[in-house]
């Protein structure tokens, strides 16, 4: 029997720095529900789903500063998400800001079944962007600033009938992020992003933001015989143009449904989980082939050290 998942990605549009909790709440609802009515299993929603890009700003008052952030989850905002997914059977993967009881900041995805019962927590584990305030840059990417660096990793989880991993955003660019989940078995990795579509480092990258999305998400599957699905949250947010392109793909590194607006939108593929194991038995039989006994400077090491140099203290 073919174990198939329909999963269907549920872009956002921009999300207002004003907007209410409840008013973003209602729009992923909507997008639920749509996802019920095309017989998805499970709707995946992008990377802080329930506010706008935060980042951007450089806010220093603590009140204003954690407005962002969710200390409950689900809570009396989100409550409503969780009594939908229970009453049409429909899991979700959700995005948001946590501030934890101790302080910690993480940015965080969230998977839940199709009974409102929360799976699993994925803490983001590769932080981009700056720690300080940048005064040059036409707006910030503060995320060294707002978030902690996730410690747990990347795990397969047990669920929809298959093995799922979480990762987000800046995870996606990484191939240390597929091929940590692909070597516990991984079927199905869900990736939340917000990218705008400047880069202030290296502006010469701003028109390669599409290329490069896809680029790291097909490798990533075909690399690891696994599906992805990648989930945007897209279009002009105050004043940021960010990348929107939301895309299901197949262990082959197809694209096999892209979203085609750069607002609220549903994509849904059939994913045929058995479909993983013609790669996963192949050509990247890990098994059989991969030479972990060559791969030392992998996990040994962090920064480039040239042939000839000393490893620097902090590497
Ligand atoms: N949210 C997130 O991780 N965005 C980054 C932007 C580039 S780094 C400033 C990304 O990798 O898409």
């Amino acid at each position: 029997m073919t174990r198939v998942v329909t999963v269907g990605a549920a872009q956002l549009g921009p999300i207002a720095r004003d907007e209410s909790r409840s008013t973003v709440v209602q729009r992923l609802l909507q997008l639920l529900r749509e996802g019920a009515s095309a017989g998805c299993d499970l709707v995946v929603f992008p990377e802080m789903a329930l506010t706008t890009f935060f980042p951007r700003w450089y806010l220093e008052d603590e009140d204003e500063k954690n407005w962002f952030y969710e200390t409950e989850m689900p809570g009396p905002d989100t409550q409503p998400l969780f009594d939908e997914a229970r009453r049409l059977g429909v899991g979700f993967c959700l995005g948001y800001a946590e501030l934890t009881a101790d302080g910690g900041r993480n940015n965080v995805y969230l998977l839940v079944d199709g009974t409102g019962a929360t799976v699993a927590k994925f803490h983001k584990v590769h932080i981009p962007g700056h720690g300080d305030y940048e005064p040059d840059r036409p707006f910030q990417h503060l995320e060294r600033y707002y978030f902690d660096e996730g410690q747990e990793g990347f795990t397969a989880w047990p669920a929809f009938d298959g093995l799922v991993g979480m990762a987000l955003c800046n995870d996606r660019r990484w191939p240390e992020t597929y091929r940590e989940m692909g070597l516990q078995g991984v079927e199905m990795v869900l990736i939340g992003y917000n990218t705008p579509l400047h880069y202030a480092p290296d502006p010469t990258q701003n028109a390669l933001a599409s290329f490069h999305n896809h680029l790291v998400m097909q490798a990533g599957a075909y690399q690891n015989g696994t599906w992805v699905v990648g989930v945007a949250k897209g279009g002009t947010e105050e004043g940021v143009e960010s990348l929107a392109q939301s895309a299901i793909y197949a262990p082959s590194g197809q694209i096999v449904a892209q979203a085609v607006t750069t607002g609220d939108e549903l994509i849904v593929a059939r994913c045929d989980l058995d479909l993983c194991q013609n790669y996963k038995e192949t050509l990247f039989n890990f098994n059989l082939y991969r030479r972990p006994e060559v791969y030392g400077r992998i996990t040994g090491q962090k920064g480039v050290i040239r042939p000839g140099a000393t490893a620097r203290l902090d590497d």
